[in-house]
C-alpha cells in the first residue's frame, strides 16, 4: 500500500466543526536535525497554506511538538548498550530507541523558522514525563494519560479533525488513530505528511491500520479556500 494510492476525498471545503494540527513541525526532524524524516522541510510551505484557510475561516489550528526532558526513556542514549534505531519493544516504548531529539528548550525542539505560527491559537507539548514516551498529540503510550488535546478540541466544538507534518508513520499516524477512537472524523492530508522508515515496515503498518481504522486521507488540493 502506498500513500499516493489511498482513496482521497475530493474539493472538500473546510466548515464549522472542523480544525487542523500540524504535528510536530521542529529543527529535529527537518534534514540537518537529530531525527531527521527525509523531505521534512519540502512540506512547510503547503503547510503554512492550508493553516491560513482554516485560521480565516475561524477553525481552529493546533501544532503539537514533541517535548522531552533530556534522558527521556525513548533515547537510546537512556540505554546502555543500545544506538539509535535499534530495535527495542517494552510498555509504550518502540519498535525502535531515538537519538537525542526535541529536547525542552534546546535549538531542536522549536519550531522550524519557515513554518508561519501565527496561524496556530494552540500548541500542545507531549512527552514530557521522562518515562513515558507520546507519539499521538492525544495520548501519551501508556494509553491513559491525555494531553488535554481532546479538550481543547472539544471546547472548540470539532468534529472532524484534519492533519498533516511529521512523522505520517508515529506522531501522524497515532494522532490519526486516537482521534477516531475518540469519536473524531480524521483526515491525513496525504502531501502535507512524511514519514520516518524506521522500521522499514512502519509506513506500510501505519497506512494498513489507519485504513482499517475508517481514517480517510485527502490531498491539501482538494481542502478548498473560503
Ligand atoms: C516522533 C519519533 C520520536 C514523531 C517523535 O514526531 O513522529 N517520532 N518522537
Ligand atoms: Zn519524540
Amino acid at each position: 500500500m502506498r500513500l499516493e494510492d489511498l482513496i482521497c476525498e475530493k474539493c472538500l471545503k473546510p466548515a464549522g466543526g472542523d480544525a487542523l494540527a500540524v504535528v510536530d513541525i521542529q529543527n529535529d526532524f527537518i534534514p540537518g536535525g537529530a531525527l531527521a524524516v527525509h523531505g521534512g522541510d519540502s512540506i512547510i510551505p503547503g503547510i503554512n497554506r492550508i493553516m491560513e484557510v482554516f485560521s480565516t475561516a475561524d477553525l481552529p489550528v493546533i501544532l503539537t511538538q514533541d517535548w522531552h526532558p533530556s534522558g527521556h526513556c525513548s533515547f537510546a542514549s537512556a540505554h546502555p548498550g543500545k544506538k539509535p534505531y535499534d530495535a527495542f519493544k517494552s510498555e509504550g516504548l518502540g519498535p525502535v530507541l531515538w537519538p537525542d531529539h526535541c529536547v525542552q528548550g534546546s535549538p531542536g525542539a522549536e519550531f522550524h523558522r519557515d513554518l508561519d505560527t501565527r496561524f496556530a491559537q494552540a500548541v500542545i507539548r507531549k512527552g514530557y514525563h521522562r518515562d513515558i514516551d507520546s507519539y499521538s498529540g492525544f495520548l501519551e503510550n501508556d494509553l491513559k494519560t491525555r494531553t488535554g488535546l481532546d479538550g481543547y478540541l472539544k471546547s472548540r466544538g470539532t468534529k472532524r479533525l484534519f492533519i498533516c507534518g511529521l512523522a505520517l508513520d508515529y506522531c501522524v499516524f497515532f494522532t490519526a488513530v486516537d482521534g477516531v477512537g475518540l469519536g473524531y472524523e480524521m483526515y491525513v492530508i496525504t502531501d502535507l505528511a512524511r514519514p520516518v522508515g524506521s522500521p522499514p515496515d512502519s509506513v506500510s503498518r501505519a497506512l494498513k491500520t489507519m485504513t482499517d481504522k475508517g481514517v480517510r486521507f485527502i490531498r491539501s488540493a482538494d481542502i478548498l479556500a473560503g
